[in-house]
């Protein structure tokens, strides 16, 4: 299972950092929505879904968190975001858990679709048939 991380381009000088994201050039996909969570409480896991066509970047712009993500195929990764310049790719098909937020993180997500609840899988087992569905196809 691969994991896709990206570095992103980092503009210092002697004022400090930073990073510009472009559709297409450093995310590769259209922008159409932008969300962030903060403030997230200690122990506290986030997620527990896939998407049916969704796809994301993650970038921990302050403090750290991890996401673990599983394929459906009996693979499973744990990533650390804790770099600013990092971005973690998810693509749809991948059920993903946030977790072990630090107490200051602050996680951005840029997404390839607006906000619909009917584009996600929250059941595991649904997930693991929309999975098995989709290698029947391909
Ligand atoms: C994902 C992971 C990484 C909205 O109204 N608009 C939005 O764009 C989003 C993302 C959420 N919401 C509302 C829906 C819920 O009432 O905000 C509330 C919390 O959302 P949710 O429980 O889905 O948050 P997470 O952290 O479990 O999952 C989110 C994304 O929903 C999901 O697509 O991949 O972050």
């Amino acid at each position: 299972m691969q994991v896709v991380k990206y570095a992103f381009q980092q503009h210092g000088d002697d004022r400090g950092m930073l990073i510009a994201l472009e559709e297409y050039k450093d995310i590769p996909f259209k922008i159409q929505r932008v969300y962030y969570m903060y403030d997230t409480k200690a122990g506290v896991h986030r997620g527990f879904h896939a998407h049916k066509k969704l796809e994301q970047i993650l970038v921990c712009i302050h403090g750290s968190c991890k996401v673990l993500l599983d394929n459906g195929k009996g693979e499973k990764k744990r990533i650390s975001l804790e770099k600013p310049y990092e971005g973690l790719y998810i693509s749809n098909d991948m059920w993903r858990e946030m977790y072990d937020f630090s107490e200051d993180a602050v996680l951005l997500v840029l997404a390839s679709e607006p906000y619909e609840e009917e584009d996600y899988i929250r059941n595991y087992e649904e997930f693991l048939d929309f999975i098995a569905q989709k290698g029947e196809i391909y």
